[in-house]
């Protein structure tokens, strides 16, 4: 499969990915780990997981039979990929920043997952930006002979690295990939090709406007920025909510604030996301219940109302038991006695994980109290 990228191509795929309602796109080339710019990506994945930065994310720890990291280069998984075309598409939904003020009693649910059709039902990203992205790679693949394949969010590559070499945005130092113009409440879907790039082609990687601001680091209630563009995910909330399977670290808990899915602190202190644009696209709308969501809400949910409320939304991966688990630990941080009867509730139940959780929260309303 002899086909590359050129200026015009390379416009043509930016104009069809913006048809399909990606706000920005663009091509970087898929270097091997022995090329200069490969080595570098490569290397700084296998010191952040050699490190123990990922917990338990066993995924992004796959190695090939000759004990690389998949991840570390898109050539690993994929021999073929010469270069990745990565679409940014605008989630910022319609509503408050997480740390703007709230009545007691509400939660904090990340606004990726906030999004619903107009019916109401919960959308899931990944495969509402995969059906679009397929057109995308449909058309390409009409246009000119190559080898393809999609990915959103799950593909053994980095997906943030591509989009600061695709002119996407740079790669702040909350780690997030930032846009001049959308800021960075931004979901990337790529598509990884057979096509080779002439480095005219391309557009150059997005200079890095973070300057000597360390908002999101100051801001981070959990530490988890160790250094600028340097996470330890062990300590980050969207970890500890999202992926963690088993109890919560004791140290990490009063930090967690009222999180229950995610966290978007690093993100709404961040001045380039002051005037991001909302989102405006048909059939995704904000699902207002999910905005500052009631913890007694969640609480009382059963497995049924839990499925009809996330089945679709990426609050399903994380199951009921898991983020009541993180609802008991913002009751906890909440101040509110009115939880006290449904923790005490859970802290005699079966489930030992909630059980010990909401322990934990009663002693800290406890302790507020006196
Ligand atoms: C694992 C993972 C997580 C983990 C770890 C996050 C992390 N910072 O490492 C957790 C669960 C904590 C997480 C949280 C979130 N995630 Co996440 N996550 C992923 C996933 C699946 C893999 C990321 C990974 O490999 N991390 C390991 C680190 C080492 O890699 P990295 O973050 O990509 O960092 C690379 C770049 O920063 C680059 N780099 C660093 N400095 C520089 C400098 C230059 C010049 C260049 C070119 C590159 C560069 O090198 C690093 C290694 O190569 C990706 C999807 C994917 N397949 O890539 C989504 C992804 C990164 N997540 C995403 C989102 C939306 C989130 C949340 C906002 C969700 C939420 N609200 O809770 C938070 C954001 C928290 C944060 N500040 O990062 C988006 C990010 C979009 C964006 N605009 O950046 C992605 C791309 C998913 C998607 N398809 O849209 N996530
Ligand atoms: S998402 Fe939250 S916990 Fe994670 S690094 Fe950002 S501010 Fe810290
Ligand atoms: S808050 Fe400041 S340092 Fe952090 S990503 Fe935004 S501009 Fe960069």
């Amino acid at each position: 499969m002899g086909g590359a990228w050129n200026a015009e191509l390379v416009q043509w795929v930016r104009e069809r990915a913006q048809a399909e309602g990606f706000n920005l796109a663009g091509v970087a080339p898929a270097p091997a780990a022995e090329e200069a710019d490969g080595a570098l990506t490569a290397e700084r994945f296998r010191t952040w997981i050699e490190s123990g930065r990922a917990g338990e994310m066993e995924y992004l720890k796959r190695r090939n039979a000759q004990g690389e990291l998949l991840r570390g280069s898109a050539r690993r998984a994929m021999p073929w990929a010469r270069s990745v075309v990565v679409c940014g598409f605008n989630y910022n939904g319609a509503g408050p920043l997480s740390q703007d003020p709230d009545e007691a009693g509400r939660g904090w649910i990340a606004r990726y997952a906030w999004n619903g059709d107009e019916s109401g039902k919960a959308v899931d990203y990944h495969y509402d930006l995969m059906v679009r992205l397929r057109v995308v790679e449909g058309a390409l693949r009409e246009r000119v002979e190559c080898e393809t394949r999609c990915y959103v969010d799950t593909g053994p590559l980095l997906e943030r690295d591509f989009a600061a070499r695709a002119g996407i945005g740079w790669v702040g130092k909350n780690t997030c990939v930032i846009n001049q113009g959308v800021g960075s409440w931004l979901l990337l879907a790529v598509i990884v090709t057979s096509l080779e790039v002439a480095s005219d082609a391309v557009a150059a990687m997005s200079a890095d406007r973070c300057g000597s601001c360390t908002r999101c680091i100051e801001a981070c209630p959990t530490d988890a920025l160790v250094a600028p563009r340097e996470m330890d995910a062990t300590r980050c909330i969207s970890y500890l909510t999202i992926e963690l399977k088993g109890p919560i670290p004791v140290e990490l808990r009063e930090g967690m604030g009222r999180h229950v899915f995610g966290c978007d602190i690093c993100q709404d202190v961040c001045p380039w996301n002051r005037r991001a644009p909302v989102a405006a696209q048909a059939g995704l709308a904000t699902r207002p219940e999910l905005v500052n969501p009631r913890l007694d809400w969640l609480a009382a949910m059963g497995d049924a109302e839990f499925r009809r409320e996330f089945q679709g939304s990426p609050l399903e991966r994380t199951r009921r038991r898991r983020v009541q688990r993180n609802v008991a630990i913002a009751m906890g941080n909440s101040g509110d006695a009115s939880f006290v009867p449904r923790l005490a509730e859970w802290a005699r139940g079966t489930d030992a994980m909630l059980a010990e959780a909401a322990v934990w929260a009663l002693r800290r309303l406890q302790s507020r109290e006196d």
